[in-house]
């Protein structure tokens, strides 16, 4: 474990921003080998105050720095994201159990979001409008908003929380990430990396608070009146909670929740793309993504020749540790996990569920952990409940369609609306798929998988993936307030819409 000593990762870390805390000892267990990375002392409600109170304070002072200057102290952050993609992309891998192409690759993403957060920091643009009035002169700016909670997943421990703070800051804002409880040491990480620098650019102290522990810090953020945005990303179930509490005091929440993604493979598909775009989607992450492929929609003329080949792509994976580079599927995050994936494979049997590649738990040899499950496919019906519900974890539903409509009816199906896809050389049907009739997820992509969303575009979804949008585009707005201003510089004051009004 070489990686964590750049990393300056103790034995006990400190569990928030403020430096000590006091509450629980939370113990981070890699899914990996099983062994004890290292420990963190959670935060209890006093130290969450005081990381409330330095927010507050750096907030009066950071909402005051140019916007590129605020860039430009991003700007370095993301080099000294680059000087540590090898530890941290190591310790990714090791502490969640990504493979550890996957685990660079999420450290790459966090780079991407700096260079795009730089640029953008100086393209905060609002509109300007034509006054109905005469000398008036009419615009709307944006402000920052304040303090932004961040609520991240285990599955993407850094880069997630990296797509929130890197836009919150450049438009002005402090941050405070509550991150999963099961990957604390990831967030430790990148506290440290990114002090370093703040501390170099005399960024005022508490734009970056860390609060970790279990879920009651969720709850006490969505509840926290003095927090205008609280962003979430996790289960749906857990976002239910956010946006009711957050809701209740008329807060803003951005949810980023659960997928249920499908890809159609029309008859008009190239395989192979469709096979790599699958089985990458479906297993990558070992199933873990909120964009992992869940059920594949088949055309029926095709549907035995792709059902073939995707078993032969299955029998070729290796299953293993995913620091060794030569494995394309590491273990599940933990027991619980593996618990999960049991239950589905029982319900999707006793629902008529057919498996073609058979599921079940690793043991002996290098799957010490227990955490480590085959990636597997079921032949089912689009109106099985297991195959309704998002299980984190690699389970493929396969399912045989006739007509384009049906297909899109099928895919739609689902409570969630997070990512899709088609695989087809047809024009028609990619535009079809793509169309007000098409899908209705957040994202929909033609001959491309639905996983690994690049960061330049909005992430998110519909339904009860939970409406927000993360990342790229203009979903910066999400963390700014809008003032619509009117200047009049006459000497008379007409009123709107011909309003007379004499005194
Ligand atoms: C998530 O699973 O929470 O599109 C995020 C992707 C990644 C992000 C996934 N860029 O798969």
């Amino acid at each position: 474990m070489d990686f964590l000593a750049p990393l300056n990762i103790a034995e006990l870390n400190a569990g928030v921003s403020t430096g000590t805390a006091h509450g629980e000892r939370i113990e981070s267990f890699s899914p990996v080998d099983g062994k004890l990375i290292a420990a963190v002392q959670a935060a209890d409600k006093s130290d969450y105050e005081a990381v409330i109170a330095k927010a507050q304070a750096a907030f009066t002072e950071w909402r005051t720095w140019p916007a590129p200057k605020r860039g430009e102290v991003v700007r370095q952050i993301g080099e000294a994201l680059r000087a540590n993609k090898e530890p941290l992309g190591k310790l990714v891998s090791y502490e969640m159990g990504k493979s550890l192409q996957e685990g660079y690759g999420e450290v790459q993403e966090m780079i991407d979001i700096c260079d795009f957060a730089v640029g953008l920091s100086r393209q905060l643009y609002g509109l300007s409008m034509h006054s109905e009035r005469p000398a008036h002169r009419m615009y709307e700016q944006w402000h920052p908003l304040g303090i932004v909670g961040i609520i991240s997943a285990f599955n993407f421990p850094v880069a997630v929380w990296s797509w929130n703070s890197m836009l919150a800051w450049i438009c002005g804002n402090v941050c405070i990430w509550k991150p999963s409880e099961k990957t604390p040491l990831c967030a430790v990480a990148c506290h440290h990396i990114i002090a370093e620098v703040l501390k170099r650019n005399n960024v005022p102290d508490g734009i970056n608070g860390l609060v970790i522990g279990g879920r009651e810090v969720g709850e006490w953020l969505s509840a926290d009146t003095r927090i205008p945005l609280v962003s979430a990303t996790g289960s749906t179930r857990m976002g239910k909670a956010v946006g009711a509490a957050v809701g209740a005091r008329l807060g803003r929440a951005l949810l980023e929740l659960g997928g249920n993604n499908a890809i159609i493979i029309s008859k008009h598909a190239d395989p192979d793309i469709a096979i790599r775009g699958a089985v990458f989607g479906a297993v990558g992450t070992a199933g873990q993504r909120c964009t992992t492929t869940r059920r594949l929609i088949i055309h029926e003329e095709v549907y035995d020749s792709i059902k073939n080949k995707l078993t032969t792509a299955y029998r070729q994976l290796r299953i293993g540790n995913p620091l060794d580079e030569n494995n394309h599927v590491g273990p599940l995050i933990d027991k619980d996990a593996v618990m999960l994936y049991n239950k589905a494979l029982e319900a999707c049997k006793k629902e008529g569920g057919k498996f073609i590649v058979e599921g079940g738990v690793l043991d002996g040899d290098g799957y010490e952990s227990g955490c480590y499950v085959k990636p597997c496919i079921a032949e089912v019906e689009p109106h099985y409940k297991i195959v309704e519900q998002e299980t984190f974890a690699p389970i493929l539903y396969l399912m045989k369609y006739n007509s384009l409509d049906e297909a899109i009816a099928i895919q739609n199906g689902v409570p969630q609306g997070l990512s899709s896809s088609i695989m087809t050389l047809n024009l028609r049907e990619a535009e079809q798929f793509l169309s007000v009739n098409g899908s209705d997820c957040g994202i929909a992509n033609v001959n491309i998988g639905t996983s690994g969303a690049e960061i330049g575009g909005a992430f998110g979804g519909e339904k009860e993936t939970g409406g927000g949008r993360e990342s790229g585009s203009d979903a910066w707005k999400a963390y700014m307030r809008r003032q619509t201003n009117t200047i009049n510089y006459s000497t008379q004051l007409p009123l709107a819409q011909g309003i007379k009004f004499h005194v």
